[in-house]
């Protein structure tokens, strides 16, 4: 047996079919007749370019002596691309003008000479070079060393290095910013997998004219295993993958995890599997990948195939083939299956002899310590067993650890009788699925771990739980002893999903639902998005508040003059913060308000000794320098007894919520429940309020974490606007940052608006927190009394 696969010489690594062409041109290996779907044109796609973007680009760099060559490199994702730019023609058949591909080459910085760089370029491959040291901490250490075994659920494997965090940031910095440079308004980016995270969001920021598309092919874990991320990293790769304006996943169970993680950690709704990001809506969804069916069904047809599927039969001697390939990872579950091998062989004796296990394990992360350990223990185990088990013309496992040509592999899955497919955690799993369309006989059976992405559509496998080592015994059993009839009944139906849902299908579908959110969002993007307050635009600021006669300064409390701290009544101004307020409003014709949700006592207290306009409730009252509160129009809040009622039934039925009243408003609040219930029982409670109140006296409002009534009409906006009116300035500074000062935003759309921290908004400026907004301030506090401006007009 040790000739199994002697007979041929392999190439190494990134195997190949010679020098590849422009994305989406056919190669030889692959020249089959390319299975053009229906496509379903959309207008959007018309002219634009598709840009690609993922770690890799699907060629391996070879440098040799004499120069460079390019080799096509075999893998997922490269494949799948591949296979769908050949049946669209190279995108053309959707209505790309070009498809350019944006990805790292493999090699080292240093070595990506000018030369390679042209012969990417020529083949529409743009390489972002990548040093030394941003391989080991960004690849090796944030992608594999972190975010690999996390979202895998590997929590004990995942190391939390901040040097690795900063690498990751810089790396999709630099990818984003390749992106950019050669995408233009309108085009189309496709950001794949988990190295590129923070992209969508970065080209949002600086090129948001592009439509964003952002596919993970690794699971999305449950929130409470993301939840081990620290807070500022797993807030930034959930607003980095919300930049997309669709995000894709395997199967519905990571579109849920993530959704819940958006939830909690973000507080960010979903209704529908679309997430409001300000003005924008980000649609979630699943869309499983698929293979190229017609490939691997074809594939027993190639002379190459046959003559390898012959040579195999010829030298299996009749024996039964279980078959499994792999990389090497702790994710497959490789020592599980073979120990489950060797208990199957316990308890079936009369198997020994008749039936051998092909493990093919592919080389991975070589130098990783982790998988170097993992390596010798297979090696170990594969040793032990068939040193125990083994006859001399017999072994239990055939063990080959190389990397094999595709038309071994080919042959490979049409002689298998059964293939042990039983990964611990995988994406989706495209081995499992090449495997069922190879099959034109109709034969073979496959065995399925449940942890799989692939279980999700393959129902006819044998399902097994990888860790269930009698279950697996017992399949491979069932497997061994399955009727022909059987095994063509399953093998059927498990191909007619697969011919149904190909690779093509999975990336026409994928785009299309692109542009769809796309054409969703156009609207919000092309309004004018807020600039940072810095350099020129404050120098521009400083000269409009100097050149003005009259100005007002509203100013929100809570998150925009100081922090948020976890309990309200934490949030005590500081000496500072008084005396700011003080010089602000000692200004002449200076006019400040402080426009705040809280109610009238806590702001009297701490603020009314201040020369200033204080509007509390969100501006239900009001009170001028020195004088009393006014309602800001008169309302009656006789329906409260009744909201506070229904709510209260609300907070005992929901353990963590709890009802706050102020003078004219109530509201329930539950920042501490569980987000699906949260949001769930605040759907039900906006429903039973609708149903009771009068809309034109009350008004039902959806916050973060709230749900509040209020008396119709009261809200910053109205309140800003009244003050507007009374006090007509010619400049007003406006600063908040929640979605209740959004109301202010909108109410003066000619002021100075300010959004504090970040998050989509209608405010023209922003700035990073309350820290850099008092800075503005003490900057306004400290120019020449405009009065005394020698250049003042007039
Ligand atoms: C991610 C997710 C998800 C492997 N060894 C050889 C070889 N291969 C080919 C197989 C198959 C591909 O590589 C591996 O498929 P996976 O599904 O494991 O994909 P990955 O790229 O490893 O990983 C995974 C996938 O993305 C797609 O979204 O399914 O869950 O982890 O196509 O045929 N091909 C040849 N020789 C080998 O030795 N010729």
């Amino acid at each position: 047996m040790r000739r199994l696969f002697g007979r041929c010489a392999y190439p190494r690594a990134a195997e190949t079919s010679g020098a590849p062409r422009r994305p989406g041109t056919r190669t030889a290996a692959s020249a089959q007749p390319a299975r053009v779907p229906k496509l379903l044109s959309h207008h959007l796609l018309r002219g634009v370019k598709l840009v690609i973007v993922s770690n890799r680009l699907p060629v391996a760099v070879v440098l040799r002596e004499g120069g460079a060559e390019l080799r096509e490199a075999v893998g997922g994702l490269a494949t799948a691309v591949r296979s769908f730019l050949r049946a669209t023609e190279g995108g053309r058949a959707l209505g790309f003008s070009e498809v350019l591909w944006v990805g790292w080459s493999g090699v080292r910085a240093e070595a990506e000479t000018a030369e390679v760089r042209s012969m990417l370029r020529d083949r529409g491959l743009v390489p972002v070079p990548l040093s030394g040291d941003e391989v080991n901490l960004f690849y090796e250490g944030f992608c594999n060393s972190t975010l690999w075994p996390l979202l895998h659920g590997f929590t004990v494997y995942t190391q939390f290095e901040r040097k690795f965090w900063d690498a990751y940031v810089g790396v999709n910095q630099k990818f984003a910013d390749a992106v950019a440079s050669l995408a233009e308004p309108g085009d189309f980016v496709w950001v794949h997998d988990y190295h590129l995270m923070l992209v969508p969001a970065i080209l949002r920021d600086t090129a948001p004219e592009l439509a964003v598309g952002f596919f993970l092919h690794i699971p999305f874990p449950p929130a409470e295993v993301f939840q081990l991320l620290p807070p500022p990293w797993r807030s930034a790769i959930l607003e980095g993958v919300l930049g997309a304006d669709l995000v894709g996943f395997h199967i519905h169970e990571y579109v849920n995890n993530f959704l819940r993680a958006v939830a909690r950690f973000l507080g960010y709704g979903a209704e529908g599997g679309v997430v409001h990001v300000g003005r924008r809506k980000v649609r979630v969804g699943f869309f499983p990948i698929g293979i190229d069916f017609d490939f691997f069904h074809a594939a027993a047809e190639r002379p190459e195939v046959k003559a390898e599927i012959d040579e195999l039969r010829q030298r299996l001697r009749g024996l039964k083939v279980v078959f499994s390939i792999d990389r090497l990872d702790y994710t497959k579950g490789l020592l599980n299956r073979l120990r489950a091998w060797e208990r199957f062989l316990g308890e079936h004796p009369e198997w020994r002899g008749r039936a051998t296990f092909v493990l093919v394990v592919v080389p991975s992360r070589t130098g990783v310590p982790q998988y170097e350990a993992m390596k010798r223990e297979i090696e170990r185990e594969v040793g032990r067993i068939n040193g125990e088990l083994g006859e001399v013309d017999w072994v239990p496992v055939v063990y080959i650890s190389r990397f094999i040509p595709t038309e071994v592999l080919l042959a490979l899955y049409n002689v298998a009788d059964v293939a042990l497919i039983t990964p611990l955690k995988d994406g989706m799993n495209l081995v499992s699925k090449e495997y069922v369309a190879s099959r034109r006989d109709c034969r073979g059976v496959l065995i399925l771990s449940e942890t799989a992405g692939a279980a999700h559509e393959l129902l006819d496998a044998l399902m097994v739980n990888p860790n269930d080592e009698s279950g697996v015994a017992d399949a491979v059993y069932k497997a061994l002893t399955m009727d022909d009839e059987e095994q063509c009944r399953r093998m059927s139906r498990m191909q007619a999903e697969l011919r149904q849902h190909d690779v093509v299908k999975w990336a026409v579908d994928f785009i299309q639902a692109t542009a769809v959110a796309y054409a969703d969002n156009k609207a919000s993007i092309s309004a004018e998005p807020a600039r940072r307050l810095d350099g020129e635009t404050l120098r521009d600021l400083l000269n409009r508040f100097t050149r003005s006669r009259r100005r007002l300064l509203l100013l929100d409390y809570d998150g925009t003059l100081m922090p948020h701290y976890p309990y309200a009544y934490q949030a005590v101004p500081d000496p500072e913060l008084k005396q700011l307020l003080h010089t602000l409003a000692s200004l002449p014709d200076t006019y400040v308000a402080v426009v705040s949700g809280r109610d009238r006592d806590f702001l009297e207290s701490w603020l009314g000794d201040l020369r200033i306009f204080i509007a509390a409730e969100h501006g239900a009252y009001i009170k001028d320098p020195g004088g009393g509160w006014a309602p800001l129009f008169p309302f009656d809040v006789q329906w409260k007894d009744a909201v506070r009622k229904v709510m209260e039934e609300f907070a005992a039925l929901v353990p963590g919520s709890y009802v706050e009243e102020k003078t004219s408003s109530v509201a329930w609040h539950f920042r501490n429940v569980e987000p699906e219930i949260g949001e769930a029982m605040a759907n039900k409670l906006v429903d039973a309020l609708g149903g009771m109140l009068d809309k034109s006296r009350a008004a039902v409002l959806r916050g973060k974490k709230v749900v509040e009534v209020r008396p119709a009409g009261v809200n910053k906006g109205a309140a800003a606007r009244l003050l507007v009116e009374r006090l007509s300035p010619d400049f007003v500074l406006i600063a908040g940052d929640d979605e209740t000062d959004e109301d202010m935003f909108k109410a003066i759309p000619d002021a100075a608006s300010v959004k504090v921290g970040r998050g989509e908004t209608a405010a023209r400026y922003t700035v990073a927190s309350y820290k850099a907004l008092r800075e503005v301030l003490r900057l306004l506090a400290a120019l020449k009394p405009p009065d005394a401006v020698d250049d003042k007009p007039g």
